[in-house]
């Protein structure tokens, strides 16, 4: 609590920061249920009026490099690197054992250390992948007997098959290679489709392979050429599309012999591969450092996710105490206040602060009017979506109906608003770990997205566990006279 002391603020008036003044002291004092009950009245009463204030504009987001160079690879590293010391500086601040934060940062350290010399490297990386026995291996074997294979810049790479059990689902092929050979063996699948897809959507430069043509007969292959380069139309050049016979089947020969007998045999046939060197060699030539630019781009991109999802994993952490002090707060002011319409006001005077507090430890800096408005709209999403009501059926099916009895006057709603707050931050968190690391200058709220997020952590924390611990642990807090081991009385079993 003592963060919120340090910046008290007045929501519409004193009351909110008196009553978190007060809250506070009674908090260190271990102050008991009557401090509680009787002060946070205050927090309604002293709730503003601007639960009306209008709407801000959506979220914008924001695209992908267009045009892939040098510059935006250096930019995507400085943006990892901001990343990168953003993570330092939040570390350097954590309370506790810094052991293995540091060890992280050490690793994410190392990993960024290597981009920029790499924009220089002359090797390039092509990946094969594709379904199994589309002829991955037999594809590679010729390509290394070319031209393209002698040149020693040049390796390759088998993918392990895709689409099979063990093979991982909606990754990129291979993030560190530079060119990705997609090897299809006739018409092209959803499935295999959809791998493509990716791969163009993650900036990996892709040509699909088409092998095993010679299975089809001759005057069949331009056309179906032209069908799978028209299905790739939307992501891929014509040129990227080619057709290829790695390791052709033999093909039985039947001769006419002079002495009217005839012969049959079978003969070797040569692999086929010239549309595909034939272009290789094309954009290795005429590509090649774009080629090293985009891999650098994607792993500083990928590195910066990294990045990003440890760092969020620190404030989350730094997080859940807050909204453990707010839901408390809500839980409060609800069971004190007799009117419903009140207790929305404190629960969003509550909710404006809580917007406050975790937008610092997300580096979003909220001011308060923005807060403000964020809460109103907020309280209004909440009507709108019914989880005041859910919250409180949530609740009643986890009581017992004896809990009326047992439990004071209005420890159902505040047990209630205690849940429902603790939905809001979980949300927030939720919401605040979406927005990108680099912007602390908030964009404005997006309703919508957040909408979901508020629906999707209700539902998951609807019937389980959660909710029954948070209810005997709700219990315990607003009434002492309840040890854990009484809520058995009033709480449901599963
Ligand atoms: N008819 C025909 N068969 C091929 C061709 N390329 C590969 N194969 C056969 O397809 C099977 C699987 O090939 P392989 O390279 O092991 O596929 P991978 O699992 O994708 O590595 C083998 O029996 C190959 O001989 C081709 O161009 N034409
Ligand atoms: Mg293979």
């Amino acid at each position: 609590m003592a963060g919120i002391l340090q910046r008290p603020i007045l929501v519409g008036g004193l009351g909110l920061s008196v009553a978190f003044a007060l809250w506070e002291g009674l908090d260190k004092s271990g102050g008991g249920e009557l401090g509680e009950w009787g002060l946070l009245g205050l927090v309604a009463v002293g709730a503003g009026t601007w639960l009306f204030k209008p709407r801000v504009p959506e979220l914008d987001l924001t695209p992908l490099p267009a045009t892939i160079d040098r510059a935006a690879a250096e930019r995507s590293i400085a943006r990892t690197q901001a990343a990168l010391s953003q993570l330092e500086a939040e570390i350097a601040n954590l309370d506790g054992n810094k052991t293995e934060p540091t060890r992280n940062l050490a690793h994410f350290t190392q990993q960024l250390d290597e981009l920029t010399p790499s924009l220089d490297r002359q090797s390039v990386c092509i990946a094969v992948a594709g379904g199994q026995a589309v002829g991955k291996t037999a594809l590679i074997e010729v390509l290394q007997s070319s031209d393209i294979g002698q040149n020693s810049d040049v390796s390759f790479v088998e993918v392990p098959a895709l689409f099979t059990r063990e093979a991982k689902d909606g990754d990129s092929i291979l993030p560190t290679a530079d060119l990705v050979l997609f090897v299809v063996a006739g018409d092209i699948t959803d499935p295999e489709f959809d791998a493509v897809q990716r791969c163009v959507a993650a900036g990996q430069r892709t040509i699909v392979v088409w092998n095993k043509q010679d299975r089809c007969l001759s005057g069949d292959r331009a056309d179906l050429l032209q069908h799978l380069q028209s299905r790739l139309q939307g992501s891929l050049k014509t040129e990227e599309v080619v057709a290829v016979a790695a390791a052709p089947a033999p093909v039985k020969v039947v001769r006419h012999q002079a002495d009217d007998t005839v012969t049959e045999s079978l003969e070797p046939q040569s692999p086929d591969i010239s549309t595909l060197t034939a272009r290789l060699s094309q954009v290795l030539t005429t590509e090649k450092s774009k080629l090293i630019f985009a891999s650098v781009l994607r792993a500083a991109v990928a590195l910066k996710q990294d990045i990003k999802i440890y760092l969020n994993q620190i404030r989350r952490d730094r997080a859940l105490p807050i909204i453990t002090q707010y839901q408390w707060v809500t839980a409060a002011a609800a069971i004190a206040n007799p009117f419903p319409a009140l207790d929305l006001l404190a629960t969003a005077a509550a909710n404006t602060q809580m917007i406050v507090d975790l937008g610092n430890i997300y580096q979003q800096k909220v001011s308060l009017e923005k807060a403000q408005v964020a809460a109103a709209n907020l309280g209004e999403l909440l009507l709108k979506l019914g989880l005041v009501e859910l919250s409180t059926q949530t609740i009643g099916t986890i009581l017992k109906t004896t809990a009326v009895t047992y439990l004071a006057g209005g420890a159902i709603q505040g047990i209630s608003a205690a849940y429902l707050t603790r939905i809001v931050g979980l949300s927030l968190i939720e919401y605040f770990q979406q927005q990108d690391i680099e912007t602390t200058e908030p964009k404005s709220w997006n309703w919508d997205a957040f909408g979901s997020i508020l629906k999707q952590v209700f539902q998951q924390n609807q019937r389980t566990e959660f909710a029954r611990s948070f209810v005997k642990q709700a219990i315990v807090r607003l009434s002492p006279q309840f040890t854990p081991a009484d809520t058995r009385a009033i709480v449901r079993d599963v």
